[in-house]
This record gives structure tokens, C-alpha cells and sequence, in this order.
């Protein structure tokens, strides 16, 4: 139930209680206590939490509630082995749901599924990796396997595993970015030539005056960023947040490492908090670029004139299409009257430096691209970028997302990629582009697939149009998942299929050569290694360079010129291969040692790899979704106690719930319209041209957030969104913009 609604304040010492009580549950003390203190050190292992970069200067606890979460969660001492499958048929698991499954604990040895067969039964890897080789033999095709990457596989693994993906013949390699920040990556690509934030961590916490936060969540999905913007306004920088719902670590944050932060009431953080309505924020960054030109206009000294006439082009196809805009429309559209959009006027030409940090509340809506290309129009106008504290930063979600897209995890690989790992290890690679997630859907759907190969993640829930999708899943001849923890992708699955159990971050690594370390990139483009401590949760576990290589080996034949079993026997020798085929990686093995930044042209030179050499001020239609009256424009998002599909726990702390997931969260004066009591069970019916989607049993909640608008969590919300409904461009599920009524359950 919504006791007291939403709280006004993050961390504090239910963050530390919240945090010990999971690491005790799952890991028992002991092992808490040897664990806990290695996050994110400089011997220890990279959280696998969230791609928050870490400070120069470690604290002792370089970690957040739900960091430990995450890592309890892995070091869990429970285990899934093959008793528990011949005790669990199939059918009995598909009655279970997200949270029970990935509760059950560790997967610790290979499981096969033949075709009919009612249970999962134990194979050895041998068994198991000739399985994999005979399926992705008999096909006619190599573009009739997929291959998926969750985005918690490390640098090496990821390197790996595309090279055997495009020796095999395909860029069949679809990931979640393709759900999560593709649209950044299109809409940075084309305007500043790279896809990446061109900020680091200094730069909001030294020297930004305003750090705007738009769409995004840190309390829950980025806590650690907490701290970062605890410190900036310690020194006086100012923070807004543009989000429809008041997310308590953006009002407040009680910084758990602090005595001040356990004792007293924390610091404020967002200055200014503009409730946009959902998908409003290309009406409302139009708005404010429109009035920062007209203010130029009017009085001057607004605009970094001489940056624009330098250093970019389009301004003046840009500036027409503000001054033509429907000022009317755009304020109807964002939900923000005039006096809003001058007070984050204001905020901006009294800053000289600022930094526009954003996640999943710009990147999955239809026109996501276009919304965050008009970002980078705000950010160039004043020429912020490429100066310390100033800049564009999409925050990443998954630890190495961003680092297994460097390494060549893209079913959209480009010529130049191609033409160096070619060289690097002879061959040809396939230069047809490969499917992105939602392609992967349809073409197991239609038949055009028939393998899916996953390594890390969770397929079947993380993806849009459930049921859409689960068919497609089945339709398939053979589904292979390399996991940590038991999840629906191994429920739902194809006629036969395969678990292979593999190791974690915190686990201990050792191979041929001896104990390995694995290397990733945060989301502000630092590499660094991660090594864990942990005995293995069973002697059967391979680490995910291995299965890979392994893969490699037994698909491509003993006679292929990659040494597979060499490199996944000696990782350092995957960094020297990826130093060869990737820019930026010059002297690999020394520099990780310290860790080093990639190199980032915007933020290093301020200068920018288009192909004119310049920054591109773009100019776009605001395109509104049509909410006919009675629907409500629905956002899925994370609950405080989940990890995307992994669910820990069944409240959602800062938003006063306790105990249920299957809510939904709505305008009170929405719901009196509707003649919907607060508290009643409803149905969720989504509209789209090819017919209606139901998720049904969500119980209202009435919640500040602005009319028209509403939210439930992802993924029971899921089965809400179309499978041809994406985002221009980037081709990512609109997960954050849903057209839905509420239909009153029958009792
Ligand atoms: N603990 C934990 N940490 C995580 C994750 C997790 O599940 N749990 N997931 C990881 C991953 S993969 C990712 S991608 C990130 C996700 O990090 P977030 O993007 O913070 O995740 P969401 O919960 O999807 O939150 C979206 C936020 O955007 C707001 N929003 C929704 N629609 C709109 C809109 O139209 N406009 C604006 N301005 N705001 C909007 C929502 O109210 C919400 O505050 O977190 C990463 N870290
Ligand atoms: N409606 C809606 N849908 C969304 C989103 C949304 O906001 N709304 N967000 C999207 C986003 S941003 C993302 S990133 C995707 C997430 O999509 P995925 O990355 O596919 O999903 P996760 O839930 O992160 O994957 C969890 C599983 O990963 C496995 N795992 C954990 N650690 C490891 C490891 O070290 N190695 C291996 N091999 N496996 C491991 C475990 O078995 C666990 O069950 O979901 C997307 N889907
Ligand atoms: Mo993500």
C-alpha cells in the first residue's frame, strides 16, 4: 500500500540498513564483509551495478545501497543445480514469477532442454558446446543465428565474442543499448561526431555552475551520482531536474557516507523542478532555444556567437525553425507554462558552464532521437562543450554497456571497424548490417532466424510486446543463454535449449595462465580492470571469454587461424588484439594498471568528427503522440528494488510503496474524471493501429505527477508496448510513451 506517498529525500540510514540486510540475506556476513569493501576499488571488482564512473580519490565504501544490492545478488550463497530442475518441470516454472525465479540462486552446471522434453537435465560442457556448433552448422545461413549481449560482459569477453559472431559470418549482434541509449548515441553521432558524454566526473563536481538533469532517476539507478551533485552544490552549483515524477534523490539526498548525511536532513539538491509531461521535452527544449535566440536578439551576450559561426553549421535552418514555432502548442505538448521555461532560461545565461545529464526518460519515446539532437542545439548555443564543466552526458545504464559497444558489439558496424578487425586477424567480414533487438523479434517470429545465442541478460522479459515475443522465442530451433542467475529467458526459450553457467564480476577467474582480470568503460569513457575475490559458486562455472572462445573453437574448427583456446587462456593477449583493432588503446596491458581515459575529440579539443569537421545544429517538427480523451500517456520505469528484469524486492521505497509491483501511477484528478477510486483494481489497455495489448490487475495510485500522464513499472508493464512501435532512427521500444486507459478489473 502507498503509506505515506512519495518520500522527499534519498539515502540516509535506511540507504545502509536496506543494503546490510540484503548483502547479510543473501551472502551471510562473512562473506558481506570480505565482498562489500572491494567494490570499485583499484584491486578490487567494478560494481556491477551501474556505469557511474568512480573518483580519483576512493572512499573507503565505494559503493550504494543498491551497488550492494547487485552484488549480493550475485554472491548469493543459494544454488540452482540440476536437483532443483528435476524438482521443477517447465510448466511448473512458468508459473513462477520474475522475482521467485532469479531468488532460487546460482546457476552452477549446464542444463539441457531436449526438444519435448518436459525438464531441464544436467550435460556436460563438451555435450553442451557440440550442441551449439552442430545447430549453427546445419544453418543455411549465418544471418539465421543471433546473437544477444546484455551489457555487464567485460571489454575482453565482448571483443571475443564479435570476432567469432563475424568469423561466423553475421553482425547479427543485437545488445541493450538497442533498448536503452542508442537514440543518444544516433543523435550524438550526427550533431558532435561521437556517441559518448563528453564529461568527466571533475567536471560536475569541480567546475559546473548548472547541472541539468533531464529523464533520469539517481536515487535509484544512480546513487553514487548523488554524491557527485551533493559535492557541486556544496560549492554552489545549482541543479534542475525535468522530470514528471518528484523523484526523491532529486529534492534531497542524505549522503549515507557522511555523519551529517545519517544525522540530519541531507542536502537539497534540484534548485528547480519542472514536472514535464511525458515526451514533452522536444516541445520544451524548442521553447527555451527560441528564447535564448530571441533574448540574443533583444539585448545580446546570450549566444557563444563566435562557437557557432566557427565551430558548427545549421544554426540558421535551426534559429528559423524556433522562430516559426507554435509557442502554444509546444507549452500544451511539454505541460510547462511560460514562467517555467524562463526560470530554466534564466538558470541557463546565468551559468557559464553546464552540463545536461539524461537517461531512459529521453531515450525510449518515438521521436527520443530528435529530442536529445535538440539537447545538443541547447548545449551549442552557449557553447557548452569542450570546455571544463560543460557538456552533454547520457548516463549508461548496465556497468560495460558502453565498453562493449567500443570493443564492436553493434549489429551496425562501421566500414572502419570492419576494415581493422579484418586486417588485425585476416579475413572478411560480413558487411550487410545485422538485426537490432526489435529485428531479432520479428525474424524469429517470421522464421527468418532460428538460433538465438545470449550472453548475460534476459531476453524474453527485457524486451517489448510479450506475448509478441515469447512466440517468437518458441518459434525458435534452438535458444542458448550463458547466465548467472535463473530468469524467463530460460523458461521461455526455443524447441531445445541450453544454460551455461558462467562466472560473475566478483568471482575469481583463473585460467591457463593463472587468475584473470577483466577491463570495462564507464559511461565517462575510463577503462578500467576488474578482478574478483570470490571463490566460484561451483567448480562448473567458465567465465564468458571462455564459453565464448570455446564457441569460436568448436563452430569454426580446429583449423581457424584465431588461437581461441591461447587468448581465452591469457586475457592480456584479447587486450593486445583489441589494442591493435581499436583506436585508443595504445599500450593496453601497461596503462590498465592505473586505468586511462579513451580518447573523446569534443571533450579533449573541442573539435568534432563529422564529416564537415563541424558541430550540426539540427532543426526538427515537434511531433506530439496523440492521447485521445479517457487514455493516459504511460512511462514504465524501475521500482528502488529492482535491477532491470532482476527483481530483489517488492517495494519501491522512495515512492512510499510497499509490498506490490502491479501498480499504477496516476493524477488524482485523473482518476475522479475516470470515476476510478485511489486503490482500485484496473486493467491496463494499451491502443496502437494494430490492435489493443491488455496487462491486467494494476491497482491505482494517486501520485504527483501531471495530468494526462501515468507510470508503472517495468517489465510486468512490458506486453503494454507494440513491437513496431520505436524510436525513429534508433529503433529502440517506446517504453516511455504508451497510450493506455484504465479498464476497471471484473471482480
Ligand atoms: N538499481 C538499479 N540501477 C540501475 C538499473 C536498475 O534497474 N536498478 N538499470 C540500469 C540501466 S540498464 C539503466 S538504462 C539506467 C536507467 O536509469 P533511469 O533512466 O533513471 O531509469 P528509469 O527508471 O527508466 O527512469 C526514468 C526516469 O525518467 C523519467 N521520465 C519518464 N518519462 C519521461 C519523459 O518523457 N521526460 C522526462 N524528462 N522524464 C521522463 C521517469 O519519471 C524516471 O525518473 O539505470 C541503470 N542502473
Ligand atoms: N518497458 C521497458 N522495457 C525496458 C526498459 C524500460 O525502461 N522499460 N529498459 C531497457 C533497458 S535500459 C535495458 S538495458 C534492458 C535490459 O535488458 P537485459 O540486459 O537483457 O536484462 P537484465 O535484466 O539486465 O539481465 C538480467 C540477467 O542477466 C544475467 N546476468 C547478470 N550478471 C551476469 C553476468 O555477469 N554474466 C552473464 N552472462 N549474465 C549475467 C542474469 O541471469 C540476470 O537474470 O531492458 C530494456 N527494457
Ligand atoms: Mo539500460
Amino acid at each position: 500500500m502507498a503509506e505515506q506517498g512519495p518520500e522527499n529525500a534519498a539515502g540516509g540510514l535506511r540507504a545502509v540498513t536496506s543494503a546490510l540486510g540484503i548483502s547479510a540475506r543473501e551472502m551471510g556476513p562473512i562473506r558481506a564483509l570480505r565482498t562489500l569493501p572491494l567494490i570499485n576499488q583499484r584491486k578490487g571488482f567494478d560494481c556491477p551495478g551501474c556505469a557511474w564512473p568512480e573518483g580519483d580519490q576512493r572512499h573507503l565504501a565505494e559503493f550504494c545501497e543498491n551497488g550492494a544490492k547487485a552484488v549480493a545478488w550475485e554472491a548469493t550463497r543459494k544454488r540452482v543445480d540440476g536437483d532443483f530442475f528435476a524438482a521443477h518441470s517447465l510448466a511448473d516454472l512458468e508459473t513462477r514469477d520474475d522475482h521467485w525465479l532469479e531468488s532460487q540462486g546460482r546457476l552452477v552446471e549446464p542444463m539441457f532442454k531436449a526438444a519435448g522434453d518436459t525438464h531441464y537435465r544436467p550435460i556436460t560442457w563438451d555435450a553442451a558446446l557440440d550442441r551449439v556448433a552442430d545447430h549453427l552448422h546445419k544453418l543455411e545461413s549465418p544471418n539465421e543465428a543471433i546473437f544477444y549481449t546484455s551489457g555487464r560482459t567485460s571489454n575482453e569477453a565482448a571483443f571475443l565474442y564479435q570476432l567469432f559472431v563475424r568469423r561466423f559470418g553475421t553482425n547479427n549482434l543485437p545488445d541493450c543499448s538497442n533498448m536503452c541509449h542508442e537514440s543518444s548515441t544516433i543523435a550524438l553521432t550526427s550533431t558532435i561526431g561521437i556517441g559518448k558524454s563528453t564529461v568527466s566526473l571533475v567536471d560536475i563536481t569541480d567546475h559546473a555552475d548548472l547541472i541539468v538533469v533531464v529523464g533520469q532517476n539517481p536515487g535509484t539507478n544512480h546513487p553514487r551520482m548523488l554524491s557527485a551533485l551533493e559535492t557541486a552544490k556544496r560549492r554552489g552549483a545549482r541543479v534542475v531536474s525535468i522530470n514528471p515524477l518528484p523523484e526523491a534523490g532529486l529534492q534531497r539526498f542524505r549522503n549515507p557516507q557522511r555523519a551529517s548525511g545519517l544525522l540530519h536532513s541531507g542536502t537539497a539538491i534540484a534548485n528547480l523542478n519542472l514536472p514535464i509531461r511525458v515526451n514533452g521535452d522536444h516541445a520544451f527544449f524548442t521553447l527555451v532555444n527560441r528564447q535564448l535566440v530571441e533574448r540574443e536578439e533583444r539585448n545580446g551576450g546570450v549566444l557563444d556567437q563566435k562557437f557557432i559561426d566557427e565551430q558548427c553549421e545549421g544554426f540558421d535552418d535551426a534559429r528559423a525553425g524556433w522562430l516559426a514555432a507554435d509557442v502554444k502548442s509546444l507549452h500544451t505538448i511539454c505541460g510547462l507554462d511560460a514562467a517555467q521555461v524562463e526560470a530554466f532560461v534564466d538558470e541557463t545565461v546565468n551559468a557559464d558552464r553546464v552540463i545536461v545529464c539524461w537517461a531512459m526518460g529521453l531515450t525510449q519515446h518515438r521521436n527520443s532521437v530528435s529530442t536529445i539532437r535538440e539537447i545538443v542545439n541547447y548545449v551549442l548555443l552557449r557553447g557548452n562543450v569542450g570546455r571544463p564543466g560543460a557538456g552533454a552526458c547520457p548516463v549508461r545504464g548496465h556497468s560495460n554497456v558502453q565498453g562493449d559497444r567500443t570493443v564492436g558489439i553493434y549489429e551496425k558496424p562501421s566500414p572502419a571497424f570492419l576494415d581493422s578487425l579484418g586486417k588485425a586477424f585476416d579475413f572478411n567480414p560480413p558487411r550487410e548490417h545485422g538485426f537490432d533487438v526489435v529485428e531479432s523479434i520479428r525474424a524469429l517470429r517470421d522464421g527468418q532466424a532460428r538460433v538465438m545465442v545470449a550472453v548475460g541478460g534476459n531476453f524474453a522479459a527485457a524486451t517489448p510486446d510479450t506475448e509478441v515475443t515469447y512466440a517468437a522465442l518458441r518459434n525458435a530451433d534452438f535458444t542458448v543463454q550463458a547466465s548467472t542467475k535463473l530468469n524467463r529467458s530460460h523458461i521461455v526459450t526455443g524447441k531445445e535449449a541450453l544454460i551455461l553457467p558462467c562466472l560473475g564480476r566478483t568471482e575469481i577467474d583463473e585460467q591457463a595462465t593463472g587468475p584473470q582480470f577483466v577491463t570495462v568503460e564507464d559511461s565517462m569513457c575510463a577503462v578500467h580492470a576488474s578482478r574478483g575475490h570470490l571463490e566460484p559458486a561451483s567448480p562448473d562455472l567458465r567465465s564468458e571469454a571462455w564459453i565464448v572462445s570455446n564457441l569460436a573453437h568448436r563452430v569454426l574448427g580446429p583449423d581457424d587461424s584465431v588461437d581461441w583456446i591461447g587468448l581465452s587462456g591469457d586475457y592480456s593477449r584479447v587486450r593486445d588484439a583489441i589494442e591493435q583493432v581499436i583506436p585508443g588503446f595504445t599500450d593496453f596491458n601497461e596503462r590498465i594498471v592505473d586505468g586511462f581515459v579513451l580518447p573523446n575529440p569534443p571533450r579533449d579539443t573541442r573539435t568534432f568528427p563529422t564529416a564537415s569537421g563541424k558541430a550540426v545544429f539540427t532543426s526538427a517538427a515537434v511531433e506530439a503522440v496523440e492521447v485521445p480523451p479517457g487514455h493516459l500517456m504511460l512511462q514504465t520505469m524501475r521500482s528502488h528494488d529492482q535491477y532491470n528484469t532482476t527483481i530483489y524486492g517488492l517495494d519501491d521505497r522512495y515512492r512510499g510503496i510497499k509490498g506490490e509491483r502491479r501498480v499504477v501511477f496516476v493524477h488524482p484528478d485523473d482518476l475522479t474524471e475516470f470515476g476510478i477510486a485511489d486503490g482500485t483494481i484496473v486493467d491496463l489497455v494499451s491502443i496502437s493501429p494494430d490492435g489493443e495489448r491488455r496487462a491486467a490487475g494494476f491497482r491505482t495510485v494517486g501520485y504527483p505527477t501531471p495530468r494526462g500522464c501515468a507510470a508503472a513499472y517495468f517489465p510486468e508493464a512490458n506486453a503494454l508496448v507494440p513491437l513496431d512501435s520505436v524510436a525513429t532512427e534508433s529503433g529502440t521500444p517506446t517504453s516511455k510513451s504508451i497510450v493506455v486507459r484504465l479498464v476497471v478489473s471484473p471482480v
